[in-house]
């Protein structure tokens, strides 16, 4: 019989979020009568707003006649890119320079591909688990040492850090995953911070991945929502983003990424240009239905609505973090964004789990599943219906901290 591929093998556990749907599953068997709520995956749960889905749904209409009807649209509409530039960039890339996508996550998939597997990675320490499994999988990481992968540096961010990592250990020509607002710490980087980021990767010859999903929960205006507010990061960073979290598209699939023309390898051939060809050969663009939806949530009204869906999400988040903080559970985050790390000193993130589980019926993340500095936290996630959360808020009494 065929071999099974030797990256997959040194993949250590499942992926977090089955893992954690698969656990309520057997919890919820063995307790039909719980009424459980979800608190866990970062998963939108509020109807489209009427502007946006106008957008959508003339988007269908449209391929239902002679007039309108569009096939492949491979590197997405140039009226979608355009819009992009002008509303996230302050127009400072030509829309060669985005490609849509069908998501933030599926091009992180995407470039792992592009950079290989000879390249180096570092890690924020907590992070979005597709950073590391993603390497493993392509065979830039791996196997599992005991403490973390192999070829994966983790860079703590901890409370002792004001969760900003330390930039010393950067690899050398390697990729930097760094994701602002922080998914699971809530933690967003400064301009200061993001500054420094840009010199050391300058500095070490690497490439910083931006991760920039959350980027519509910020609401503090002194603080940066993309990399490329900052100078330099044109020479060396790429950033990904994404309808799903402030448009509610999680389900629709609408995302894009920014390369930069002048970025360029050690042996100066363009990285734009290799983007382009492996997202022409794997990918086939995204839907036109949700190209027309992106381009309603950029209008004047689907950007107030936009801010309207991440406001409520936000309300949600200052519930649930202010519920800890009655309790005495000390945590970050849901300002400006909408995770909330709350810690639960010396105790195991999946114990804990089980714990809020069993005498709340309320599913989280546990920390320890976005990496080693993760241990004894517990993600909570703001998406979530407003009865449910206040329901949850109130359940979570029940536990002692
Ligand atoms: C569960 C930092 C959520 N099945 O929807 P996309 O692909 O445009 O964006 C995904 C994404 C990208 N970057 C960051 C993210 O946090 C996410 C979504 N993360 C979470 O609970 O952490 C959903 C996870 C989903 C998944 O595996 O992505």
């Amino acid at each position: 019989m065929i071999i099974r591929n030797p990256c997959i093998s040194n993949i250590k556990a499942g992926y977090l979020f089955p893992e954690i749907a698969k656990r309520r599953r057997e919890f919820a068997a063995a307790h039909p009568e719980a009424e459980i709520i979800s608190l866990g995956v970062g998963n939108t749960t509020e109807p489209i707003l009427p502007h946006i889905d106008r957008g959508l749904t003339e988007g269908a209409r449209k391929l239902g006649t002679a007039e309108g009807y569009s096939g492949y649209s491979d590197e997405g509409l140039l009226s979608l890119r355009e819009r992009i530039s002008e509303v996230f960039y302050k127009k400072q890339f030509a829309p060669e320079e985005i490609f849509i996508s069908d998501g933030a996550k599926c091009d992180i998939g995407r470039l792992q591909l592009l950079f290989g597997s000879g390249t180096p990675a570092a890690v924020q320490d907590p992070s979005y688990p597709v950073y590391v499994d993603g390497s493993v999988l392509i065979g830039a990481a791996g196997p599992w040492n005991g403490t973390g992968y192999q070829g994966i540096t983790y860079l703590p961010c901890t409370a002792e850090n004001d969760y900003f990592p330390d930039l010393t250990r950067l690899p050398s020509q390697g990729l930097i995953y760094f994701c602002s607002p922080n998914n699971p710490t809530g933690a967003v980087a400064d301009r200061e911070q993001l500054t420094a980021l840009v010199k050391a990767a300058l500095a070490a010859g690497s490439l910083i991945i931006f991760d920039a999903a959350y980027s519509e929960y910020i609401r503090d205006p002194q603080l940066p929502k993309s990399i490329f507010e900052i100078d330099g990061a044109r020479a060396c960073a790429v950033e990904v983003n994404s309808f799903s979290k402030p448009a509610g598209f999680t389900g629709v699939r609408l995302g894009w990424t920014v390369v930069p023309k002048e970025l360029r390898y050690a042996g100066g051939e363009s990285v734009n240009a290799d983007w382009a060809r492996v997202c022409g050969t794997i990918f086939n663009g995204a839907s036109n239905i949700s190209q027309a939806g992106g381009l309603a949530a950029l209008e004047p009204e689907g950007l107030r609505e936009i801010r309207e869906l991440s406001d409520f999400y936000l309300g949600n988040a200052k519930l649930i973090r202010t519920a800890l903080r009655k309790l005495g559970i000390s945590c970050v985050g849901g300002d400006n964004s909408p995770y909330i790390w709350a810690k639960f000193p010396g105790r195991d993130s999946w114990e804990v789990f089980a714990e809020i589980l069993e005498q709340c019926w309320v599913v989280t993340t546990p920390g320890s599943g976005f990496g080693p500095a993760g241990q004894s936290f517990i993600r909570f996630s703001a998406f979530g219906h407003r009865s449910d959360v206040e329901t949850a808020c109130k359940r979570l009494e029940k536990l002692q901290p």
